[in-house]
């Protein structure tokens, strides 16, 4: 999915009604509105893996990890490898675009059952930046590693270094250089990073992230993706959520974090999702027109949810044999 096209559709349409009662302020209570029938609460089971966006070769081998006996840690580590490793996907390791002065930098993260957990910033010459973040975590005493010292770490541990600007990433770059205006234009960005969650045969969660940031940011930015708490957090009581879309925001309202807090107090995934995107939509000088926020969601029970500022945002999901690619629902329905 790229996220230039629905973007763009988002935002030549007026401010959205909003479209879930957990926004606050934004319930629409005319007499004339049919009581909504309550659905039962959604059952949930695991093994389960869900990622962000359309991505079921990724979930297809984390769910194999998982259902011949692997972890979720194990799962969610090879599914993330899956996408970093597929050139034509241009938002994560190798092929992924580069920023404004045609530097390919990665950033992930990776948390697990215990609370642990590893990040990289700012990587550069290493596809597997999900690996790099595991192996900060497992084998260092620390949790983030930037720039130099990330690559060095890496190659250190035996991790070959090359070269990720593809031609068509290269193509892609130079084409944008001709008018070269930096500003982040979420109308014009097409990245989809990818974002996994687990549940193993354990019951035990853990969770990664994986991006190459926005294209054509400013050399040296670092978004949501490789922060704790904001692109990923995972607590193992209550469950894991994780983001995408427009990093910045994500950070400023520490949403990963937020959607587990809100499960924590009883909210499910779907409400706690809705709510960390009321956070956004709902700040006083939000823009949120011009730009894109998801998050994915999954509690103890194996229950999912996801859900978007914008349209077109989706979820892969395995779970009970079944790999599906299911759409989010979305806060700007104007
Ligand atoms: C970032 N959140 O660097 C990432 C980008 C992203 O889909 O999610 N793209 O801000």
């Amino acid at each position: 999915m790229k996220r230039r096209n629905f973007i763009k559709a988002a935002s030549i349409t007026g401010v959205g009604l909003a479209v879930s009662p957990t926004l606050a302020g934004c319930k629409n209570e005319s007499a004339t509105t049919p009581t909504p029938t309550s659905a039962p609460p959604p059952t949930g089971s695991f093994p389960l893996v869900i990622a962000t966006w359309n991505v079921k070769n990724a979930t297809a081998k984390a769910w194999e990890v998982l259902t011949n006996g692997g972890s979720a840690l194990d799962a969610v580590e090879q599914g993330c490898k899956v996408e970093e490793a597929d050139v034509k996907n241009s938002s994560v390791g190798k092929g992924g675009l580069p920023d404004r002065d045609g530097n390919v930098t990665l950033d992930a993260c990776i948390m697990d059952k215990n609370g642990d957990c590893g990040s990289v910033v700012y990587l550069q010459n290493i596809t597997h930046a999900v690996t790099v973040a595991r192996k900060v975590m497992e084998d260092t005493p620390h949790v983030m590693l930037a720039g130099k010292g990330a690559e060095q770490f890496a190659i250190s541990q035996g991790m070959e270094a090359e070269n990720l600007l593809t031609e068509s990433s290269k193509k892609a770059w130079e084409k944008w250089k001709v008018e070269a205006k930096y500003k982040p234009i979420i109308n014009i960005e097409n990245h989809d990073t990818i974002g996994m969650l687990a549940i193993d045969k354990n019951g035990d969660i853990s969770g990664a992230c994986t991006t190459s940031g926005l294209a054509y940011k400013m050399g040296g930015r670092v978004g949501d993706s490789p922060i704790i708490g904001s692109g990923l957090f995972v607590d193992n009581q209550v469950g894991a959520a994780v983001a995408t879309g427009l990093g910045e925001e994500v950070v400023k309202t520490v949403g990963s974090f937020l959607v587990v807090e809100l499960m924590r107090q009883g909210k499910s995934p779907q409400e706690a999702c809705e709510e960390a995107i009321g956070r956004i939509v709902n700040k006083p000088n939000s823009n949120y027109k011009d730009f894109q926020v998801g998050y994915i969601a999954v509690n103890k029970q194996g229950v999912t949810g996801s859900y978007s500022i914008h349209e077109h945002f989706s979820m892969t999901r395995y779970q009970e044999g079944k790999n599906e690619n299911l759409t989010a629902d979305f806060y700007n329905k104007a």
